[in-house]
């Protein structure tokens, strides 16, 4: 990126193909901040359904969240095996969110019944 003072100009400059786009700014730009913004991945989904995780194993990247739904008829809960907090209970309708942030696998099952399993694996961005 380079700062054009005397046409009140910015060219940026895209190294990998080569491209350039001047963009107009205020007067007599000398100095250019660049921030870098890190892509946001929509929240994953999973499920919960007829006494299932759907799906029960599920990949995202680190930093991504994951959105369980009740969508079933029962109450449902939410227990990971790492301790992090869960959701004692999730009534039919209800969600429950958790951001994963470091990569490894993340174990949890239902709260309310233990056979539900589940397992959400973070993989390094
Ligand atoms: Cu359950």
């Amino acid at each position: 990126m380079v700062s054009n003072e005397g046409d009140n100009t910015v060219s940026l400059i895209d190294i990998a193909s080569g491209r350039t786009r001047t963009v107009t700014v205020g007067n007599a730009p000398r100095k250019v901040a660049v921030r870098h913004v890190a892509a946001t991945a929509a929240a994953a989904k999973v499920s919960i359904a007829n006494f299932a995780f759907a799906p029960a194993e599920l990949s995202v990247t680190a930093g991504q969240s994951v959105d369980w739904n009740n969508d079933d008829g029962a109450p449902h809960g939410l227990a990971f095996k790492d301790g992090a907090t869960g959701a004692p209970l999730l009534l039919p309708g209800a969600a429950f969110s958790r951001r994963f942030d470091m990569p490894g696998s993340f174990d949890y099952v239902c709260s309310v019944h233990p056979y539900m399993t589940g397992r959400v694996v973070v993989r390094a961005p």
